[in-house]
């Protein structure tokens, strides 16, 4: 595997994140000799903090960052801003899609600049509400924006990282990134996949999914606004 860097967002993520960064390094080690893993915690009011620094501390391929506000695409800003490899790769925390997520895109990014994961195979505990959701964002993008993809939630996402350096400025502070991202991406005509993953996700959401929704629809309408502007 060519080297990359691994970001982890985590809020209030106390009870899996040292179970899940040892995961990580136990699958990681015997299949690539240069990666890192960095977590970046913003707002847990949880022992987060506590034990991203212990983890830190304990692995010399283990950075650890706390930021003070809330938001998903802050924490990957950070990562990025650290970040020591040409490669890289954003999972959930919970680690409930599929490792193989790592070392599919890792070979993928030699030829895209990004790969999502489509997070559409496994067993996930999401509410009616929830799925319909998903559904209805699906066919939004696809009608205001014109694009095909199915997953632009952050986790299961890898990137080259000169793709992201130059496009800083769209990734936002929340989680309209993934989406700003790839429609940048489509409109430079610069190569994306989207690869279907297994993602078994059975816990209860960090997000308030109201606020979730509405942020996403912001994002969006503001991306159509910038579009209708000239401005991208
Ligand atoms: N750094 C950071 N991570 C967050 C924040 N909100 C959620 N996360 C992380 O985002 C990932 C996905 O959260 P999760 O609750 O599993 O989302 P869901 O499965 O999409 O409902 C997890 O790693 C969370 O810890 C945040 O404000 N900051
Ligand atoms: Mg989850």
């Amino acid at each position: 595997m060519h080297p990359f860097t691994l970001i982890l967002p985590a809020y209030n993520e106390e009870k899996i994140l040292r179970a899940n960064v040892e995961k990580l390094t136990a699958y990681l080690t015997p299949i690539c000799s240069d990666y890192e893993i960095i977590v970046v915690s913003n707002g847990s009011d949880d022992s987060t903090d506590k034990i991203g620094t212990a983890l830190q501390e304990q692995w010399l391929h283990v950075k650890f960052f706390s930021l003070p506000k809330r938001g998903v695409g802050r924490a990957f800003k950070k990562g990025i801003s650290h970040a020591r490899y040409d490669r890289i790769v954003f999972m959930d925390a919970d680690l409930s899609s599929d490792l193989s997520f790592i070392k599919e895109s890792n070979q993928l990014l030699d030829k895209y600049v990004l790969v999502l994961g489509a997070k559409i195979k496994g067993l996930q505990n999401r509410g009616f509400m929830r799925k319909m959701g998903s559904c209805v964002f699906f066919l939004s993008v696809l009608m205001v924006m014109g694009l095909k993809y199915v997953d632009y939630a952050p986790g299961a996402k890898a990137y080259q990282k000169n793709f992201l350096m130059k496009y800083f400025e769209y990734i936002d502070d929340y989680t309209s990134f993934v989406l700003n991202l790839t429609f940048i991406a489509t409109v430079k005509k610069e190569a994306i996949i989207e690869i279907p993953i297994l993602c078994e996700d059975l816990r209860k959401s960090r997000f308030n999914l109201y606020k979730e929704a509405i942020s996403k629809y912001r994002g969006l309408f503001t991306l159509k606004l910038k579009q209708l502007l000239g401005k991208l």
